[in-house]
This record gives structure tokens, sequence and C-alpha cells, in this order.
């Protein structure tokens, strides 16, 4: 298995738009036990395939206490349910940073998995906003962006003052 280098912000290829999967199979199969892998070792509880570079249609989830419940989902589709709520979020591309997001408090997900077959589901809770979030990437958007242009402005002169320091 592969530890896969995460992208942080403001890096550009996070704005990248996803495009659709259209191989299914053992190839995909072991990107997303790749990316799984990823977002243990990180540790995460969610990791979208944009994070590491790659800019299909692909992330991984898995909120269970015990880390034994993956859910690796491809070309997902969501549709939201009910009022806002609103979490403290974090994002692995954005490290050290956690701010409150407010997002659908109930999904319906219909994707297919990495062998192709079709799937749907509803999730709330943590899950739900998980993985709003890991879709969000693959739109290219970051949790930083629903908030105030001056915070995020700020946020990314941390990191970028982070990231020097680091070199
Ligand atoms: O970077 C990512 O996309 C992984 C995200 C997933 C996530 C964000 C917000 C809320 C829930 C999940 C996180 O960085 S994983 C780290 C984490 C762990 C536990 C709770 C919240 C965030
Ligand atoms: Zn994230």
């Amino acid at each position: 298995m592969t530890i896969l280098n995460i992208l942080h912000y403001p890096d550009q290829r996070l704005r990248t738009k996803a495009v659709p999967v259209t191989d299914f199979g053992p190839e995909l199969e072991q990107f997303g036990a790749d990316l799984l892998e990823t977002m243990y070792a990180a540790p995460g509880i969610g990791l979208a395939a944009t994070q590491v570079d790659v800019h299909q249609r692909i992330i991984a989830v898995d909120v269970s206490e015990n880390h034994d419940d993956p859910h690796v989902l491809v070309n997902p589709v969501l549709t939201l349910h009910g009022e806002l709520q609103e979490t403290e979020e974090g994002c692995l591309s954005v490290p050290g940073i956690y701010e409150p997001v407010r997002r659908a408090e109930r999904i319906t997900v219909a994707a297919r998995t990495p062998a192709g077959d079709e799937i749907s589901f509803e999730a709330d809770g943590l899950l739900a906003v998980c993985i709003q979030h890991e879709c969000d990437h693959l739109e290219g958007k970051l949790f930083v962006d629903y908030l105030s242009s001056l915070k995020r402005s700020r946020i990314r002169k941390k990191l970028q003052k982070q990231q020097k320091q680091r070199a």
C-alpha cells in the first residue's frame, strides 16, 4: 500500500474540479485503498482524491470510533435534506485551522463502489458533514471558502509563513 502526499492550502491544484471516473476495477480499488491508508495515517476521517493531486471524483471516509468502517465513494451525488447545522471543521489540507461551518444536517448519497456497483444511502451527523466536506474538495472548494475574506486571507498568510519556515 502507499501513503500519498497531501496538498496544502493555498496550493492552486486544490482548486481543480475533479472529473467523473469511467474506469472501474482493480486499479481503482488499489487507489481507494491507498487513499484510505493515507487518510488513516494523517490521521483523518475523510480524504478526497483532489487532496492527493488526483483529479477524479473519488472520496474516502471513515467516521467510526474504531476506524473499521471504511467507505470509498466514486462519482458521489448528494441530495441535501433538513436544516443547516453548524460543526467545527478542520481539513488535512489546511493544517491547524478549525472553524465553524454550516451544512445540511442530513443527506442522501448515490455513488459507485470502486468495483463499479451502484450504492445509495442516507447519512446524518458527522458522516453527513464529512461527506459534504469531501464532495466540496471534488469541486475545488475548501472549508475556508465559507469564512470571511479577511479570515481566509489571514489563514493563507499564516500557512504560507509556516511553509516557508519549513522549506
Ligand atoms: O481534510 C479532509 O478533507 C479531512 C477532514 C474531514 C472532515 C472535515 C470536517 C469535519 C469532519 C471531517 C478532516 O481534516 S479529518 C480531521 C478531523 C478529525 C475528526 C473530526 C474532524 C476533523
Ligand atoms: Zn478537507
